[in-house]
């Protein structure tokens, strides 16, 4: 019990570091690592705010898998919900420039990139704004998607998502390294969702 609040701690705090970091906040690495266990109840998450676009989820055989939340956060755009009928593993999902999802949902486009940079938080010259961590699918096949894009990017605001051709969520085959341009090396397009207003 003690080993795993304190492994919590650590995440949190790192997940605390890296928000920290990404806004040049000096002071967040003076701040005592795991020293503030109340601190999960402050996090800005905690209280989701009102969703303003979501993104139904199909696989290439066109069945509804889940339907994905977006909403805009300061850390980024929060991607939520619950998908089924994946694979299990480790998928790589971003969201791609175009609202189009035909199977197979090379339609979708590149990732979306306003910034111009490469894909991957753990590649230098990264990442594009519609890049996310990977999804964990169960060996049931469903998964609870709980993820923020890379800072810079919102839904209606500065370097909108929802632009004249729409933008899509997309699902792939494999696990995205994080690094190597221009996906991850995430392979096929196995999901996507048409990100729609409201
Ligand atoms: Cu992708």
């Amino acid at each position: 019990m003690r080993k795993s609040l304190a492994v919590l701690a650590s995440v949190l705090a790192l997940q605390a570091c890296s928000k920290e970091a990404a806004q040049s906040d000096s002071t967040a690495a003076t701040t005592p690592a795991a020293a503030t266990p109340a601190a999960p109840a402050a996090r800005a998450d905690s209280t989701p705010p009102a969703a303003t676009a979501t993104a139904p989820m199909k696989n290439a055989a066109g069945r509804d898998i889940g339907t994905l939340t977006l909403t805009d956060t300061p850390q980024g755009i929060m991607v939520m919900g619950n998908l089924t009928g994946l694979t299990a593993g480790e998928h790589g999902i971003h969201i791609h420039m175009v609202g189009q999802c035909q199977p197979p949902f090379t339609s979708a486009g590149v990732h979306w990139n306003p910034t111009n940079r490469q894909h991957g938080s753990l590649n230098p010259q990264g990442p594009h704004l519609g890049d996310m961590p990977n999804i964990t699918v169960a060996a049931d096949g469903s998964a609870t998607v709980h993820l923020t894009t890379a800072s810079g990017g919102t839904l209606h605001g500065a370097n909108l998502v929802m632009d004249v051709d729409g933008a899509s969520v997309v699902v792939h085959a494999m696990a995205d390294d994080l690094r190597t341009d221009p996906s991850g090396n995430s392979g096929d397009r196995v999901a996507c969702g048409v990100v729609t207003a409201g």
